[in-house]
């Protein structure tokens, strides 16, 4: 605890504990949550922490190869170490089956990037039980992704100014900072992030009861997306943990309740702090909008605890606030029904409506007939899929341009050019909706086309009172603006990307969005009572 007795910026707003009928509806939601299948099994637990063992058992090896090849001596590369530590949903213990381990792995300065990519990678590929290894050196943060026993890996690294890393290292020590490369102070940082946020919890229990929940529903309700605009798993965490600050005693029922009533109730864009915002040794930005102008754009800011503390919420825009705003509104409305006894917890993890709730809808298609081109091609179209929200927030119009949070990827097989061309622009022939992949085995001018179509809602205004004629709604603009500034992109090859933007009635959007029965379900005229002659 901290030297005022009390974890957070403010005092708690209740330490009394939870009352009975909370505690019971806590056992009912662990029990709605073990249904929903969020809980991975024992087998699955035990051979992530094999896999993990051998890992850093493996990183301990890397580092002695590197240190006998740089000259040391063989005592000084058995004590140069070399740790792995866990962060992201792992980490907290909030992960489900089959999601993937986030992984720091730290060693000491005479080991270089180079060595993790070149030897590592190397030393990853020959073990045991790995199906898979790709190294992306040249990411924003480096990364190696892997799957070991089929646990998929994401293994980030960092280089410390230290001779040796010690087994019982703490990462918490803002001077290891001092003179490290900028990628390994991000690296660093995820973990940073996460150690922090689980010191200042006051009970780490019922905070991930807790947080497993919200993740659940901002799952269901397609709100849980940093890239889109919304928010994701650190953001999400921190804001759990916050309300278990404010209710250092209560139950995790009580604190999923006390979420929704005060997330709905915030006064954006108050900050939402976990700990007082530090300065540190180092030469960089720390999240201020006193100081920033663009600090105080942001409209939900969440701060991270771990110096350099930062912003993790940069992306919202006002038509996902104004969503995430509705969804903890309705979160809020059948917590109360469910502590009063009227609705079951399932009713808050109903899944969304979205391809339901709009009459019209955009279609961006990112598509290729490369596979390899096309991963990294839909990647960067959904990264500016918010540039288009925000063009349309622009228009007059519209209400709201509700992005939703993935893509939908769909593999076409093309005997022409035109229908390749059509295929690009969303327009799928018959013919080709039909075709299978052996249809064009050994076919001249056969072309199988990746195809990746993001979606965003489009709430038009109601015509003013006294207008003539229908609506106009000129989305041209905002659309085309869109289309050239994806094709700036550094990578853009007009050969082998192509990008569209449709806009369609509800009833032209493709059967892929919907689950199997879905729309026919809703397509149907609700049941009358038969009773009632
Ligand atoms: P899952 O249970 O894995 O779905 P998670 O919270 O662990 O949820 P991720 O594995 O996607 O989510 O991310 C864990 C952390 O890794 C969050 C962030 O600090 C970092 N991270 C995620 N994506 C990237 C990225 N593209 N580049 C750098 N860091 C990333
Ligand atoms: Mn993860
Ligand atoms: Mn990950």
């Amino acid at each position: 605890a901290s030297t005022n007795g009390y974890l957070g910026v403010t005092p708690p707003i209740s330490t009394s504990e939870s009352n009975p009928r909370e505690k019971e509806v806590t056992v009912t939601l662990l029990e709605e949550l073990r249904r929903q299948g969020i809980f991975e099994s024992e087998e699955e637990a035990k051979m992530r922490e094999i896999v993990l063992g051998r890992l850093a058992a493996l990183i301990k090896k890397f580092v002695k190869r590197v240190s006998l090849a740089r000259g040391l001596s063989e005592s000084a590369a058995n004590s140069a170490g070399g740790k792995i530590y866990t962060f992201g949903s792992y980490r907290l213990g909030v992960h489900g089956p089959g999601t993937d381990i986030d992984t720091l792995c730290v060693v000491p300065r005479h080991v270089t990037r180079e060595d993790f990519f070149n030897v590592l990678e190397g030393m990853l590929r020959e073990m045991e039980g790995v199906t898979e290894v790709s190294g992306v050196p040249e990411a924003f943060v480096p990364i190696i992704k892997t799957e070991i026993s089929g646990i998929p890996i994401d293994l980030l690294f960092a280089q410390l100014s230290l001779a040796a890393i010690p087994d019982d290292l703490d990462l918490r020590d803002d001077n290891l900072l001092k003179n490290l490369d900028e990628r390994c102070v991000r690296s660093l940082n995820g973990s940073r992030v996460i150690n922090e946020i689980l010191r200042l919890v006051p009970n780490v229990d019922v905070f991930r009861d807790a947080l497993r929940c919200i993740k659940l529903w901002a799952q269901r309700r397609a709100i849980y997306s940093n890239v889109n605009g919304f928010l994701g798993g650190v953001a999400w965490a921190m804001l759990v943990a916050r309300i278990c600050q404010l209710y250092p005693n209560a139950v995790a029922g009580a604190i999923v309740s006390r979420f929704f009533i005060i997330m709905h109730r915030w006064s954006w864009p108050q900050p939402v702090l976990l700990k007082p915002i530090e300065d540190g040794p180092l030469q960089v930005r720390v999240w201020n909008p006193r100081l920033y102008p663009q600090d105080r754009n942001h409209r939900m800011p969440i701060i991270t605890p771990a110096y350099p503390s930062m912003c993790a919420t940069h992306n919202v825009m006002a038509s996902t606030q104004q969503i995430m705003t509705e969804e903890f509104k309705r979160g809020s409305e059948i917590v109360d029904q469910v502590i009063s006894g009227e609705v079951q917890w399932s009713a808050l993890f109903a899944k969304h409506d979205f391809f339901f709730r709009y009459r019209f809808y955009l279609q961006v298609i990112a598509s290729s007939p490369d596979l390899d081109t096309q991963n990294k091609w839909s990647g960067t179209v959904e990264s500016k899929i918010r540039q288009l929200v925000m063009r349309l927030e622009f228009v007059d119009a519209l209400k709201l341009a509700h992005p939703f949070i993935k893509g939908f990827d769909t593999v076409y097989y093309c005997l022409s050019e035109d229908e390749t061309r059509a295929v690009a622009r969303g327009e799928i022939p018959e013919a080709v909706a039909n075709r299978k992949q052996e249809d064009i085995a050994g076919k001249e001018g056969a072309t199988t086309m990746y195809t990746k179509s993001f979606f965003v809602g489009l709430s038009i205004k109601p015509k003013e009172a006294g207008a003539t004629g229908p609506r106009k709604l000129d989305i041209s603009y905002p659309t085309n603006e869109f289309i050239k500034m994806v094709r700036l992109w550094e990578k853009y090859d007009e050969s082998q990307m192509n990008i569209a933007v449709r806009h369609i009635k509800h009833t032209a959007l493709p059967d892929f969005v919907f689950d199997k029965g879905e729309r026919e379900a809703a397509a149907r005229p609700k049941k009358r009572s038969r009773t009632a002659k």
